[in-house]
């Protein structure tokens, strides 16, 4: 088989690039190791900057979006069992995010790649990227063991943190830059209803906690948690209490529990590989770049990511020019770094950290308190968190 770009991973990020691609009539093979239905559930993200949300319409997958997706001018903070809202609409001139989860942008893109006939191929095994520093890559891979080779111009790898893309570059190439947080983030989704209009983050003394939703009908929330903590460990009755006893009373009063539809528990990471490009193959989205999900910047960054490669695709295939893909990887670390940062400081700013002991409790609290007595300071949040220009 031969096509122009091979894409490995069915994720947010491959699917989004096959679809603007197929869109421009550059042909694509997209590779994934799972199922569809796996794909689809594996719960994630919820919040999308409205430029990805520019980036769905122009893939042509906005509708459901539009009419299903909730459009939030605001979030809040609560701390020192007061809630703070950031009303992130009037801090940028306008802007908003849009909560709509992974799954239903997973979902929208596997379906119009499917009406498009582009090809997929999932359940390939032992994907194998070969020959990305010549002209002509070819990805190797197994499907129901049978070997199979696809010969391309190119490899997008949008096979997320654990892929074997990244894990193709020679270790003298590429440099990584982590940091591994010392807890992790336990997350519960049921069918109740939000028990705020908007999301609230919260900083207590037991730990973060994060209230969010998928739906008016569907809510996602979150309890920072010990990484020896296991799901087994946490019945749907002791979530909801500690949840609880990490709420301000009004939404303690608000808050309508009921079973859990899916429990998991997430580690927090900060990576980033430098460069993004190796010769024929590119990484994008979280084969390149992890961040804690305290910004909702992964999908995000994801989504930029596919915005500087898509572009210089498009440049190579009509005008046969290179500028684009040349400047690809400087190009999304600057704005990945800066998504980094936020990740990074809406992390320390919310969580508890022990071995930072009461001093540190003591920054967090100044921190909090200064940030709401400053336009300034709820401003760099509110652009932050809305996604800094592409
Ligand atoms: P994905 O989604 O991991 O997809 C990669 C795909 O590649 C496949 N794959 C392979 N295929 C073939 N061969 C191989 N050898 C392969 N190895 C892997 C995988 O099966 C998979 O299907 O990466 P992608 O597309 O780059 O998308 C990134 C996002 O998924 C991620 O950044 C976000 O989910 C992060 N995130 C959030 N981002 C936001 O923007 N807003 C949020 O509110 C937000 N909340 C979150 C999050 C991530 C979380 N977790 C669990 C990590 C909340 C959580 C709890
Ligand atoms: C989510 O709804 O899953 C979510 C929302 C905001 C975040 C992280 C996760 O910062």
């Amino acid at each position: 088989m031969r096509t122009q770009v091979a894409i490995i991973g069915a994720g947010p990020s491959g699917l989004l690039l096959g679809q603007l691609l197929t869109r421009s009539g550059i042909d694509n093979v997209v590779l994934e190791r799972q199922t569809p239905e796996y794909v689809l559930g594996r719960i994630r993200a919820g919040v999308l900057e409205q430029g990805a949300v520019a980036m769905l319409d122009e893939a042509g997958v906005g509708a459901r979006l539009h009419a299903e997706g909730l459009v939030h001018g605001g979030i809040e903070l609560t701390w020192a069992g007061e809630r703070h809202r950031v009303d992130l609409n009037a801090l940028t001139g306008g802007k908003n995010v849009v909560v709509y989860g992974q799954t239903e942008v997973t979902r929208d893109l596997m379906d119009a790649r499917q009406a498009s006939g582009a090809t997929s191929v999932y359940e390939a095994a032992d994907v194998a990227v070969d020959g990305f520093d010549s002209n002509r890559p070819t990805v190797r891979y197994r499907k129901g063991g049978t070997a199979h080779a696809l010969e391309c111009d190119f490899v997008a790898g949008c096979d997320g943190f654990h892929g074997v893309c990244r894990q193709s570059v020679p270790t003298g190439a590429i440099r990584s830059y982590e940091r591994v947080y010392p807890f992790g983030w336990l997350g519960l989704l049921s069918d109740t209803p939000p028990v705020s209009k908007e999301l609230i983050y919260v900083s207590h003394e037991r730990g973060f906690a994060l209230c969010s939703m998928r739906s008016l009908k569907r809510s996602r929330y979150y309890l920072q948690c010990s990484l020896e903590d296991k799901v087994e460990d946490w019945s749907d009755a002791r979530f909801w209490d500690e949840l609880r006893r990490r709420l301000d009373p009004r939404a303690v009063a608000d808050l309508v529990t009921g079973p859990s539809i899916e429990k998991s528990i997430a580690p927090l990471r900060s990576f980033v590989a430098e460069p993004l490009r190796f010769g024929r193959l590119f990484l994008a989205g979280d084969a390149g770049h992890i961040v804690p999900p305290t910004g909702a910047k992964g999908l995000n960054l994801a989504a930029s990511d596919v915005r500087y490669l898509f572009d210089g695709l498009v440049e190579h295939y009509r005008r046969g020019r290179s500028v684009g893909l040349d400047a690809y990887s400087s190009r999304a670390l600057r704005r990945i770094w800066k998504a980094e940062r936020f990740s990074w400081w809406m992390t320390n700013l919310l969580h508890r950290f022990p071995e930072n002991g009461p001093f540190g409790e003591k920054m967090q609290l100044a921190e909090l308190d200064y940030l709401f007595s400053s336009k300034a300071a709820l401003t760099a949040l509110a652009e932050n968190y809305v996604g800094l220009p592409y």
